[in-house]
């Protein structure tokens, strides 16, 4: 049975790949799952019918049967759970690979999200100015942590995992910063995440989607 996903009907970020549908998309593509996409508007995510699916009005989601998801981790991870190809066979690095996407979603994406408020939300306050590097420098932290850890290996933790898919793409965000060059072996990484052909074939749905919208 063919999964359905939600998106954006116009994602703010111009088709980049930069929303949450992205991640699952990359996910169904490494598996090989073929899915169907309901693409949604701004105001439909905040209706009744949205909101049984999602009750925070919001994309991605994901139906399959009688099941229904909403939280691309929580997707990712059901996906990565039913289909070989995303998480090692071994208990431990197993685990590991579900630390690495709470890593991801709990640890480094959190300051990368306060960038976005920072300029996007905020950046006509008075005080968005002195805020700004506040933030990057939180995001450095991280950055710098990370890089440590993953030194010169080509994935965080063997071959690669959901661990790695949930950490590029939180990290892909960063891109228009700068702040990813700043630490070559992550940049290295997240362009090697993006080079997979499964990844490619995400983007190029969702570039789909944007080239539609315009
Ligand atoms: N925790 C949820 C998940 O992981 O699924 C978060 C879902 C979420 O924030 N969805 C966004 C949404 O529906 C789309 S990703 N927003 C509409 C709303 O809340 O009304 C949005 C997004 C795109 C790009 C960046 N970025 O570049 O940092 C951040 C967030």
């Amino acid at each position: 049975m063919k999964p359905t996903i939600t998106a954006f009907e116009r994602s703010p970020d111009g088709g980049k790949g930069l929303s949450r549908d992205m991640r699952v998309r990359w996910a169904l593509e490494e598996v090989d799952q073929p899915y169907e996409v309901r693409l949604v508007s701004f105001a439909a995510m905040k209706q009744p019918a949205h909101r049984a699916l999602h009750p925070f009005g919001q994309i991605p989601t994901y139906e399959a049967g009688d099941l229904v998801l909403f939280e691309s981790g929580a997707i990712v991870f059901h996906i990565a759970e039913r289909h070989a190809g995303l998480l090692p066979g071994d208990a431990n690095g197993r685990a590991r690979a579900i630390m690495w996407m709470f890593a991801a979603l709990s640890t480094v994406e959190p300051p990368i999200l306060e960038l976005q408020t920072a300029r996007f939300a905020e950046g006509n306050e008075s005080w968005a100015a002195e805020r700004l590097p506040l933030v990057k420098d939180r995001i450095r932290v991280r950055l710098a942590e990370l890089s440590e850890r993953l030194g010169n290996s080509e994935w965080l933790d063997g071959a690669f995992s959901a661990g790695d898919l949930m950490m590029v793409h939180a990290l892909s965000r960063l891109g228009p910063s700068g702040l990813l060059a700043e630490y070559p072996n992550i940049d290295a990484y997240v362009a090697r995440g993006q080079a997979r052909p499964a990844y490619k074939r995400a983007q190029l749905a969702v570039a789909a989607v944007a080239l539609q919208a315009v």
